[in-house]
């Protein structure tokens, strides 16, 4: 061939991109479930889910009352793992053998759900949607709420996707309320985010007859999807990506965490990895991601007035306080404890759904450079927390489409009760902050 050739070939193959990233079918993929027996088992599965960054351990005991990890291998790779495993003796199953015909379900479902999309409007409780269709909601939002509704642009991800931010008021041009701040989809895959950011934006908007009294001296800014690039990967390649799409300084591995991005603390070992093929690999420098500073940008320009700020992710049933970087308790620990237990108390009246609350470091696992600490370390927020919203589907971060909305409204009464909560302790702008 001659080389224009080659570069005709070259540029139809760029052009329909699918062909170059193809959808990651997940065929033979294993999924081990291993049950720890003790402490010392515990922290042998933390080591070597450090160790063996190819193995995707989901979390450890993150659903409610579960004793159990999950393991995630390609096939190629059970077999190193089984006979690791027996060395150590540590008990383990396997739970599922092929996870394709799983992630091909849900991918039916979920494009299936689609078909009868008419943008801008959606019906968060029957799809998951991408995050051009969630621009194109939030952009139609200033039309039909124009005294209510406004939407910004902060900037762009590194694949210059328009990262976009809504305000919600309650119209009566009162300016310079505080602020409750919400972000969602920090990790691609964490799919019940974003919808619970939409399902958040309905009930501020739609149903402002029964919360009226949420934007009576607040006002709420809600970015639905922070890491875009990763999340729209998660709909096109590959549905258990976390990170972000920014190349790294291995050629064999793309993407930084952006929960681990944050200058509060930044690269601490225990809570982070300097190993860009980990998925908690925080970036060579805080902020050295796009959508990083995108976030930073928004904390920092909402820091005065900053009375609650709120991270949703998935999954565990956790309302995580900082500090996640060490095991010392911020000034406003028990404040914060207070609002977590108000949201704790109301979900658990509503559903029985069991949230356990307190720092991150205690509850979880150290983390060093997220937004959180960010939050209340830098940008000045009186109440900081991330949500993580419960399991759904085989993974956890992967509810079927009729799991919505049990998801998104039993969650919503945790966030409103805690909304109330932080109205009632902080009526006006917290003028003395730490
Ligand atoms: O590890 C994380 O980044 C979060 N969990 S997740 O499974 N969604 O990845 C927890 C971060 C919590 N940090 C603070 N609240 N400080
Ligand atoms: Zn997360």
């Amino acid at each position: 061939m001659t080389s224009i050739g080659l570069i005709i070939l070259l540029l139809l193959l760029l052009q329909h991109s699918s062909v170059l990233f193809a959808w990651q079918d997940y065929k033979d993929y294993h999924v081990f479930e291993l049950t720890p027996r003790d402490a010392n088992e515990e922290s042998l599965l933390r080591k070597l889910a450090r160790e063996k960054p190819q193995w995707d351990f989901l979390g450890s005991r993150r659903r409610e009352n579960e004793s159990t990890v999950r393991v995630m291998v390609p096939h190629e790779e059970a077999s190193s793992l089984v006979s690791l495993f027996d060395s150590h003796q540590l008990k383990h199953r396997l739970l599922i053998e092929d996870l394709a015909p799983l992630v091909q379900a849900q991918r039916a479902e979920n494009l299936r759900s689609r078909l009868h999309l008419q943008l801008p409007h959606i019906d968060v409780l029957a799809a998951f949607y991408t995050h051009a269709e969630i621009n194109a909601y939030l952009d139609s939002l200033p039309e039909r709420y124009p005294k209510r509704a406004q939407v910004k642009q902060f900037g762009w991800s590194y694949e210059r996707r328009p990262l976009k931010v809504l305000t919600i008021s309650n119209g009566d041009g009162r300016r310079n309320k505080p602020v409750i701040l919400i972000d969602g989809t920090v990790h691609a895959r964490e799919w019940i985010s974003p919808s619970m950011a939409l399902y958040i934006i309905q009930q501020l908007l739609e149903n402002y007859a029964e919360n009226q009294e949420l934007l009576q001296d607040y006002d709420w800014v809600i970015m639905p999807v922070v890491n875009a690039d990763g999340y729209e990967h998660t709909h096109t390649v590959s549905r258990y990506w976390r990170k972000t799409r920014k190349p790294t300084t291995d050629p064999e591995c793309v993407g930084t965490d952006i929960n681990r991005n944050f200058a509060h603390e930044w690269g601490r070992d225990a809570g982070s990895s300097s190993d860009p093929c980990e998925d908690i690999y925080r970036g060579e420098r805080p902020f050295d991601q796009p959508e990083s500073q995108v976030l930073r940008d928004l904390l920092l320009h909402y820091s005065q007035r900053l009375n609650f700020y709120l991270s949703l992710h998935s999954y565990g049933n956790y309302l995580l306080l900082p500090w996640g970087y060490t095991k010392d308790f911020p000034d406003n620990y028990q404040d914060m404890m207070a609002v977590a237990e108000a949201g704790a108390m109301a979900i658990v009246h509503a559903t029985n759904g069991i949230y356990s609350y307190g720092s991150t470091f205690y509850l979880l696992y150290p983390t060093s450079g997220d937004t959180t600490d960010y939050a209340l370390g830098v940008a000045n927020a009186t109440v900081a927390m991330t949500m993580e919203l419960p399991a759904g589907g085989f993974l956890g971060f992967d509810p079927w489409v009729s799991h919505i909305e049990g998801l998104v409204t039993e969650s919503w009464v945790g966030v409103r009760a805690m909304a109330v909560e932080v109205i009632r302790r902080y009526p006006t702008i917290v003028e003395d902050r730490k």
